[in-house]
């Protein structure tokens, strides 16, 4: 395991809050994203980047030839509910400065986790397509918020998380999961909204909602794309019935089946930051 050295200066700096200006607020309720620079320092993210790497091998089960894995298969190795594994991954996950950015983007009092999940673009690793978050998670309203935080600098050749602007206040597709067909249908149906596909810098990282739609390019580049995502939910929303298999498997995995209605307050479901 990587060997811990002094992590005091970083757990401050997980909990103090990040100044967010007005307008960045506006720009996320208007875009359905936001990209944040100089979020965490490099040191941090290298230090706490170090361990997850470290559990993403040891937990991955995705080991067969890229050339045999289904599209879904080619984006990303993923691994979830990483926080449940090790203290300083929870330390992380658990960052009561990116909990309450989510919170105040939303324009909620306060936020819970639905889960975490690491997404490892390897080298060759394909697209990841046109997708709104929300069609997996049964839950009461559309306050809910994914942090995208890349573990490296992230150019274009690495596959960067691209959004399509303002396409969360739009219902097209909603009842489409992620396949081949989804992406030709939404390439076409989503070219209506301008769509921003930039770099990150370590220490940039993005918010987005989940009815944006959202993408990723191929990885060209010998290095894989590490990133690290958490999804914050409004800490009243509620468990509806779920109305696809994505969504039963969801609220049997991530919401530890909470009766339908409740208030997804699982042991699983933690509140991260409540203002007041
Ligand atoms: O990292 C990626 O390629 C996709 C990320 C994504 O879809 C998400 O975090 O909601």
């Amino acid at each position: 395991m990587t060997p811990h050295t002094d992590r005091h200066p970083f757990l401050r700096e997980l909990e103090t809050p990040y100044l967010l200006s007005a307008d960045a607020m506006r720009f996320y309720r208007d875009k359905g994203y936001i990209k944040l620079k100089d979020v965490f320092s490099k040191s941090l993210l290298t230090w706490y980047g170090d361990i997850i790497t470290e559990w993403v091998f040891r937990l991955n089960t995705l080991t067969k030839p890229m050339e045999e894995r289904t599209t879904y298969e080619k984006a990303f190795l993923q691994v979830m509910n990483m926080w449940r594994e090790h203290d300083a991954i929870r330390e992380f996950v658990f960052s009561k400065r990116l909990a309450r950015i989510a919170a105040e983007l939303m324009g909620v009092q306060g936020v819970r986790l639905y889960h975490d999940q690491a997404l490892y673009k390897e080298p060759s690793g394909g697209i990841t397509p046109w997708h709104a978050d929300q069609f997996y998670w049964p839950l009461s309203n559309d306050n809910t918020i994914t942090v995208w935080i890349p573990l490296q600098d992230t150019p274009l050749e690495m596959g960067p998380l691209a959004f399509a602007e303002s396409s969360q206040h739009v219902a097209i597709g909603r009842d489409k999961e992620i396949s081949d067909e989804s992406e030709a249908m939404l390439a076409e149906a989503l070219k209506q909204f301008p769509v921003h596909e930039t770099p990150f810098e370590l220490g940039e990282i993005s918010f987005h909602s989940g009815w944006t739609y959202h993408r990723a390019g191929v990885n060209r580049s010998a290095r894989p794309r590490k990133v690290m995502t958490m999804i914050y939910m409004d800490k009243d929303i509620r468990v509806i019935e779920p109305t696809n298999s994505y969504r039963m498997n969801d609220w049997k995995t991530w919401l530890d089946a909470v009766p339908v209605g409740s208030v997804a307050n699982s042991k699983l479901n933690p509140i991260l930051y409540s203002a007041g």
